[in-house]
């Protein structure tokens, strides 16, 4: 399988984060990247390839234009303003207020920012738009007669919606791959996140759309980030009504409970008749991740593999989360080698 990969990720390289009012050095970090690229060479997965650049056009099919502009200007803005500092909000808009634009950097960040684990820094924009065209080169591979490619992507993208990011994530490198197959000629795309945390962006992506449909197995998010969405009963709205499935497990689910989980969305997206799947793939399901209580061990991820390839459909990989540095390459490239060696 062959590996998009693009050295522009380290550009984003947060100082920190603030997780329950304490500010801790950021979980989400180059070094992520790095060790995977490192496993994927160890095992000899395949060529490693650099993306091309695709512009802000596939981008602006699924995220906000004024998002858009504001992501890839924020940092001027902000450090114009207040220097070399990592750009977090000053402040939210509350319910039922006017979400008009101001005038203060700080204030603007809270119009389509989250949370406090995302910093804008100065290669933020370079950094995001390098993870969009890794995904995109790595669609286009598995469009093609390889069937399958791993988009080695950082900064993550599952979290950021079509006006917002957070989650360590800014642009939603899954759901814009996942729309450049359709706009290829493809009519029904399937994307199964089985990351840790729901994927709320994807999800807000194409909620009202039945041309994807979005498959998401996450932590309960009465008890987990991002809290707000990825309950069982968000199936879907107008048009998209019954092409969103979240599942979400308790804290402390191992493969035993995650394995039923798993074939549950299989089963769901071979209904629905995809034609080609997208997966966010985070290994921060994974029993030593710090910020996460699931406890799959190094070989699940490997089964997780070998049972996502009996689909038998073109299946593009998308890095999403992992933060047990160490494990994080073992546990991606079993998914991968678990893929290859049952399709
Ligand atoms: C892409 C991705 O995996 N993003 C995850 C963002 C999670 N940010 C919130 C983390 C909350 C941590 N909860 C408490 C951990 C205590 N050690
Ligand atoms: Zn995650």
């Amino acid at each position: 399988m062959k590996t998009v990969h693009s050295p522009h990720h380290v550009l984003q390289n947060a100082e920190a984060e603030f997780i329950r009012g304490r500010k801790v050095p950021s979980f989400e970090m180059p070094r992520r990247a790095e060790l995977v690229l490192e496993r994927v060479n160890a095992v000899s997965l395949g060529p490693v390839i650099e993306p091309k650049s695709f512009g802000t056009d596939p981008i602006l099919k699924v995220h906000d234009r004024d998002f858009v502009t504001f992501l890839a200007t924020a940092w001027e803005t902000w450090s114009t303003e207040n220097g070399p500092i990592d750009a977090f909000p000053n402040a939210w808009p509350p319910p039922r207020s006017s979400r008009v634009r101001t005038n203060r950097p700080g204030a603007e960040l809270g119009r389509y920012c989250i949370d406090l684990s995302s910093p804008i820094m100065a290669g933020t924009w370079t950094a995001a738009t390098a993870g969009a065209d890794t995904a995109l080169t790595a669609m286009e591979i598995a469009a093609g007669a390889d069937k399958c490619a791993f988009a080695l992507c950082r900064p993550p993208g599952h979290h950021a919606g079509r006006d917002y990011f957070g989650g360590y994530c800014f642009l939603n490198n899954a759901a814009i791959a996942a729309q450049a197959w359709l706009d290829r000629g493809l009519d029904k795309v399937a994307v199964l996140d089985v990351d840790y945390h729901h994927g709320n962006g994807t999800q807000d992506i194409f909620h009202d759309r039945a041309d994807v449909l979005t498959v998401s197995i996450h932590a309960d998010p009465q008890h987990e980030y991002p809290y707000y969405s990825g309950y069982a009963d968000e199936t879907g709205e107008g048009e998209g009504a019954g092409f969103n499935l979240n599942i979400p497990l308790a804290w402390g689910s191992d493969y035993a409970t995650y394995a039923p989980a798993l074939a549950e969305a299989l089963a769901r997206i071979a209904g629905f008749g995809a034609e080609a799947l997208v997966v966010s793939l985070g290994v921060d399901t994974f029993g030593g991740d710090p910020i996460s209580r699931f406890r799959l061990v190094n070989a699940d991820f490997t089964t997780m593999g070998r049972t996502i390839a009996s689909l038998g459909i073109p299946t593009l990989f998308v890095m999403e989360g992992g933060y047990a540095v160490e494990d994080i390459g073992v546990n991606a490239v079993n998914v991968l080698t678990g893929f290859e060696a049952a399709r």
